[in-house]
């Protein structure tokens, strides 16, 4: 405790040295979380990290997450300098959906419009009319759909089966999954709400099918943070990677929070729900990142104003 508190202090006298501010994601430890938060960064999701960022009058954003967020924030803040603890901070959207063989898949659908989700690299977005996260993509499938326009959907195809359930419209699916969310268990969440009947469900929409059936509120992180918040309910069943417990607690104290029950493969924690590249993330790689500049994020200047069109594209819907 006493390293840590030393390690703290460090970090927030090497934020101020930097000129830096701290932007974490809400799946990273609670270490991240809580130094963001004190010293005037950000917890949040991808895309409210790189507009936090943007905002922000600090010339360098450190982004304690995966490494499209730290592209993202390149992204729409080209003229900064963005760190990240570490580089190897991967994601399975991202990595199942590879720029060439995506732009190959669109070339065979000319007439579609190609919406894809933040979980992708910059040249993916680059190739895309539309970046939507979670919060946002029911409700653009919904407005391109009364266009009338058909739509191809990448790279996560639960989100993009739920969209597809909600709006009816016409969309080719890539087949992407988180490996997080991918392990939730339809049957023991049955059991486990049995157990609990007074308990309300909430489920990230990367979620399988039949998780997301089960539930009482399907939405973004954000939206399920709220959720607890807003809702009678003392207890809450939560499918979505257990980092997101810290903001949860802060926002309701007094609930009680159970985790959905998960196959486990791939966690960084046993059978809990934890993302293992956002548990790369720590104290000490930040410290080493921030004091010696290393494991900068570039974007090439065309990709990234290419992408930007399609990111800021959803900004000006979502305003
Ligand atoms: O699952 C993820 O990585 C999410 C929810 C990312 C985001 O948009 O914040
Ligand atoms: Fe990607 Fe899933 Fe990890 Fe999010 S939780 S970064 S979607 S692998």
């Amino acid at each position: 405790e006493a390293e840590r508190q030393a390690l703290f202090a460090r970090l927030k006298r090497l934020l101020k040295e930097k000129d830096a501010v701290l932007v974490a994601h809400y799946y990273t430890d609670d270490d991240l979380q809580q130094l963001a938060d004190e010293t005037g960064g950000c917890v949040s999701d991808s895309l409210e990290m790189a507009r936090f960022g943007h905002d922000h009058p600090a010339g360098t954003i450190v982004v304690a997450g995966v490494r499209f967020m730290g592209e993202t924030a390149k992204i729409l803040n080209p003229e900064k300098r963005v760190l990240m603890p570490t580089l190897q901070a991967e994601c399975s959207l991202d990595l199942s959906c590879p720029a060439d063989r995506f732009s190959a898949f669109c070339d065979q659908y000319p007439d579609r419009t190609v919406v894809v989700y933040a979980n992708t690299s910059a040249e993916v977005k680059a190739r895309a009319d539309w970046v939507v996260t979670s919060s946002i993509a029911t409700k653009v499938v919904q407005h391109l759909h009364e266009k009338g326009e058909k739509i191809i959907w990448a790279p996560d195809r639960y989100l993009g089966d739920y969209v597809q359930k909600v709006t009816g419209a016409d969309m080719v699916l890539w087949q992407g999954a988180c490996i997080v969310h991918d392990e939730f268990k339809a049957a023991e969440l049955r059991k486990l709400h049995e157990k609990h009947p007074g308990a309300a469900v909430l489920v990230h929409p990367e979620s399988p099918a039949d998780v997301i059936e089960q539930a009482d509120v399907v939405g973004s992180t954000t939206q399920l943070i709220n959720a607890v918040h807003n809702l009678p309910n003392e207890t809450f069943i939560v499918a979505t990677d257990r980092g997101i417990f810290y903001k949860m607690h802060e926002a309701a104290p007094d609930k009680k929070l159970i985790e959905a029950p998960t196959g486990g493969i791939g966690a960084s924690c046993g059978s809990c729900a934890h993302c293992p590249w956002m548990a790369m993330n720590g104290l000490q790689n930040l410290a080493d990142s921030l004091e010696q500049g290393t494991n900068e994020i570039h974007v090439d200047p065309e990709i990234g104003r290419q992408a930007r069109v399609s990111v800021q594209r959803m900004i000006d819907f979502a305003a």
